[in-house]
């Protein structure tokens, strides 16, 4: 970690509402389109930017399709954190394991934002049953609520370190 800078890798299944958090919480946020050297691929990740507390923290959100694992290792380089977003209206699906898992196994700091709590049928207690020991904060990307408040409960576990 360099002094006062934190790198924070935003992951998650396709849809699950990445790009929304990062624009939440940093409404200046570039939605970063990048051509591969074969030309034929375009692959997209987030990059935003915003102070919590004494620390300037970078976002990088990730692509969720799984074919862009190559990007999604390139991006996880370096980093202090990372959030795993899950749709809550939908749940933990396989793709939420599987990063899940990876993650678990670089020994990466974690938590999770349960996304989309103001639709009806969001389950974000459903969630927190299924990643038994995990942090869980219910969140909604789309009217902001308890975005950075989250991000800051996690920022705080970091510091602490
Ligand atoms: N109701 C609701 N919809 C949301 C919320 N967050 C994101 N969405 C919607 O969910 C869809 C996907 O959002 P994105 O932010 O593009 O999801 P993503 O995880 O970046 O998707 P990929 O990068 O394609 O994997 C969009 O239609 C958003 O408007 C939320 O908190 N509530
Ligand atoms: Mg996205």
């Amino acid at each position: 970690m360099v002094e006062g800078r934190l790198k924070i890798v935003v992951f998650g299944s396709f849809n699950a509402g990445k790009s929304s958090l990062i624009q939440a919480l940093d409404p200046r946020s570039r939605h970063i389109e990048a051509t591969s050297n074969e030309g034929a691929t375009t692959v997209a990740f987030d990059f935003g930017r915003l102070q919590v507390r004494d620390q300037a923290v970078y976002l990088f959100g990730t692509p969720g399709q799984e074919r862009f694992e190559f990007v999604r290792q390139i991006l996880s380089r370096g980093m202090d954190g990372a959030i795993i977003v899950v749709d809550a209206t939908t749940g933990v699906d396989a793709m939420t394991r599987h990063l899940y898992g990876q993650l678990k196994a670089l020994g990466v700091p974690l938590a999770f934002m349960a996304n989309k709590c103001d639709c009806p049928g969001a389950a974000p207690e459903a969630i927190h049953r299924d990643l038994p020991g995990e942090t869980v904060h219910p969140i909604s990307a789309r009217n902001g609520e308890n975005v950075h408040a989250a991000l800051d409960a996690f920022v705080a576990t970091l510091a602490a370190r």
